[in-house]
């Protein structure tokens, strides 16, 4: 374990870095696996370098990905009531907090009732778990970050994340729809291996809709959603030598009702060889074949609690907006 602490507000905050963060897949191993499979498939969890960040924050403000909006609005009509729902003390842990914008609404509920709050932020980037940390230590005197620079599953099974009190644990942004299900019960199963009787869970997700809403907040006319998929490419050139040619891929986002997920794919234009020196891969394309880049499920609250049930949590309260698009369900630790 080793801890670091930024200058300033060091006295309130204190970072716990995996120690062994190899045991995770490098991207050059997973790059490697995903040119071998068919179809072609490429993890998700790369997305995220500064560019690919930037570009999702960019499709979080488009008029067509509601996801964000809608949740936001939820969480500012709802969170002083969620929070109403524990004694006090509460704590709070979130998983996979990135900048913890949306969290802000539900520290300011926690700190309109106690005096002070001690919050556990889990996110794969130090780099953003401290920008993060030193923008809400900045604006709350009564806050105290003791954030875990870590992916969560490690951190679950390793059984290293330590808190005191009542907990309430946040899992938003319709992140748990980027898992496949049956990954996605394996973490709630961790995390009520972790949590304790009574601990509350808010999930936020996205419902399943009509299939044209669906598709068009993923196929965005502006492209953004493009550029973001593709800059996945983009990355592999850059930190694998990779020789993508990014303009012979065009993006598409289709719904799998059945399943009840969006996939996304590139899709080769033309036939072409691709190298990967980094990754130590080359990929065969012949015109129409596709990359797998991402599942976003959507979820009915029933099928929600199907997969949070597995963690031995049951259903306290499920808000949604007035259009049924997305929700926000809180569960109780049995
Ligand atoms: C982060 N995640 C929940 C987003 C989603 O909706 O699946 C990522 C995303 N991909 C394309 N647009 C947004």
């Amino acid at each position: 374990m080793s801890w670091t602490t930024p200058a300033a507000h060091s006295e309130r905050f204190s970072l716990y870095r995996d120690p062994h963060p190899a045991r995770v897949a490098s991207f050059a191993e997973d790059v490697r696996t995903g040119l071998g499979l068919r179809p072609y498939t490429l993890s998700p969890r790369y997305f995220y370098d500064d560019l690919g960040s930037a570009l999702f924050d960019a499709i979080t403000r488009l008029p067509e990905y509601y996801l964000t909006r809608v949740e936001r609005d939820l969480l500012a009509t709802y969170s002083s009531l969620i929070v109403s729902t524990f004694g006090e003390p509460l704590e709070l842990v979130e998983l996979g907090s990135g900048s913890a914008t949306k969290t802000r609404v539900i520290i300011e509920a926690i700190l309109a009732r106690q005096e002070r709050l001690t919050f556990y932020p889990i996110d794969i980037s130090p780099g953003a778990l401290i920008e993060s940390s030193r923008a809400l230590l900045g604006a709350h005197d009564a806050l105290t970050v003791s954030a875990y620079a870590s992916d969560y599953f490690t951190l679950l099974r390793a059984r290293r994340l330590t808190t005191r009190d009542r907990v309430l644990a946040l899992y938003l942004g319709s992140n748990v729809g980027n898992f496949e299900p049956a990954v996605a019960r394996e973490l709630f199963a961790l995390l009520g291996d972790t949590l304790h009787a009574g601990d509350g869970l808010l999930v936020g997700y996205d419902l399943k809709k009509d299939a044209s809403v669906l598709e068009l907040a993923y196929n965005d006319p502006t492209g953004v959603t493009s550029a973001f998929n593709k800059n996945l490419l983009a990355r592999i050139n850059r930190e694998l030598g990779g020789t993508f040619d990014l303009g012979a891929f065009s993006f598409a986002a289709k719904y799998d009702a059945q399943a009840g997920a969006i996939r996304s794919y590139l899709r080769a234009e033309r036939d072409m060889t691709v190298d990967v020196p980094g990754a130590n891969v080359s990929a065969a394309f012949v015109a129409g074949d596709t990359i797998h880049t991402e599942s976003s499920y959507k979820f009915a609250a029933a099928e929600m609690l199907g997969l949070v049930g597995a963690g031995g949590f049951a259903e306290r309260a499920t808000y949604t907006d007035a259009a049924g698009r997305y929700a926000l369900s809180l569960f109780i630790r049995q």
